[in-house]
């Protein structure tokens, strides 16, 4: 996809490191206002795993891939359980793997479900997810991060517009696009509750950001991100040229998407609260180092290694 330069006054940047084939957190308006992804989008095959030729098909066009009733209502009703559970312990509350809301204490995500519930840590590794990270990925996945979004009635806020592997990438030291997320929506998602939305075919180029990585910058960018945020010209025509979709539906839902498709979603409006669990699997070769773009790696509830358990130090 050709990028157009957009008229808004250009400046000529030079990236990080001439290693770095996605600079971001740049210090000034990039001259083009997207770069060409490198690597492809599906590297698995067809006869490798639970997903079709079509739906592997449909994933590298649009970046992203729904499945409605992937879990049946009882897993749903028990991992509802589970996660009402796992928002109301007591312990997990001021810790720094649990995040609330901006503008009020309301829980916003939980990361590390994984570890913190065994639950969510068989669902983590249902062979009916593996099986699927596998064939995308075309290699043996680990779980890069885990968390549940849990959006409350009312006091949900939003996320603003973004490639989750920009801030991998710039603050996790992820050093290619070679994750994908899966996300199961447990609660059903209507236009009105902030459900997900994505730019279909957004995962072919990568927008460097413009804007440092503060210190800490998670603490702030869980609860509302302004830094990794794309600039409007730019998510302007990217949505000019493809649009957005919102997947809807039934609790149960699987929603499969690159780590690198904009994405973002607005505030629950309903009284009722709108709760995905998120898994990212990331390729084992693609393991992450030393932050690209900040200055320190984050906390290992964001960004797990590959080969270690993990556990708050309650
Ligand atoms: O910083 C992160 O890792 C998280 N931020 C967002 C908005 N999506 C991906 C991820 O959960
Ligand atoms: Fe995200």
């Amino acid at each position: 996809m050709s990028a157009p330069t957009l008229s808004r006054q250009s400046v000529q940047y030079t990236p990080r490191s001439p290693a770095d084939p996605y600079p971001t957190r740049l210090a000034r308006t990039p001259d083009q206002p997207w770069l060409q992804r490198r690597e492809a989008v599906v590297k698995g095959d067809p006869d490798q795993g639970p997903l079709s030729a079509q739906q592997l098909d449909a994933f590298e066009t649009r970046g992203f891939l729904f499945e409605p009733g992937f879990l049946d209502t009882e897993e749903v009703r028990a991992l509802r359980r589970e996660m009402l559970s796992l928002m109301n312990t007591p312990s997990f509350r001021g810790r720094p793997f649990t995040i609330t809301e901006p503008e009020s204490q309301e829980i916003r995500s939980l990361f590390a479900v994984h570890f913190l519930s065994g639950r969510f840590r068989q669902l983590a590794e249902d062979p009916r997810l593996i099986g699927r990270a596998r064939q995308i990925l075309g290699g043996e996945p680990y779980v890069h991060q885990s968390r549940i979004n849990y959006k409350p009635g009312f006091k949900g806020k939003g996320f603003n517009w973004h490639s989750d592997f920009e801030t991998w990438h710039a603050e996790d030291g992820m050093p290619a696009m070679r994750a994908v997320s899966a996300s199961i929506v447990l609660t059903d998602n209507h236009t009105f509750n902030g459900p997900l939305m994505l730019i279909p075919g957004s995962h072919k180029v990568f927008v460097p950001c413009v804007g440092e990585t503060p210190e800490n910058h998670h603490e702030q960018s869980l609860r509302r991100q302004e830094i990794g945020v794309p600039g409007e010209a730019v998510l302007a025509e990217l949505i000019r040229r493809h649009g957005i979709e919102a997947p809807t539906g039934a609790a149960g839902g699987l929603l499969l998407f690159d780590c690198n498709t904009l994405h973002g979603s607005n505030a629950n409006m309903s009284p009722d609260p709108r709760s995905n669990v998120f898994f990212v699997y990331n390729r084992r070769d693609n393991r992450c180092r030393a932050p690209f773009a900040a200055r320190r790696r984050r906390p290992e509830f964001l960004a797990h290694h590959p080969d270690r358990e993990w556990a708050p130090d309650l």
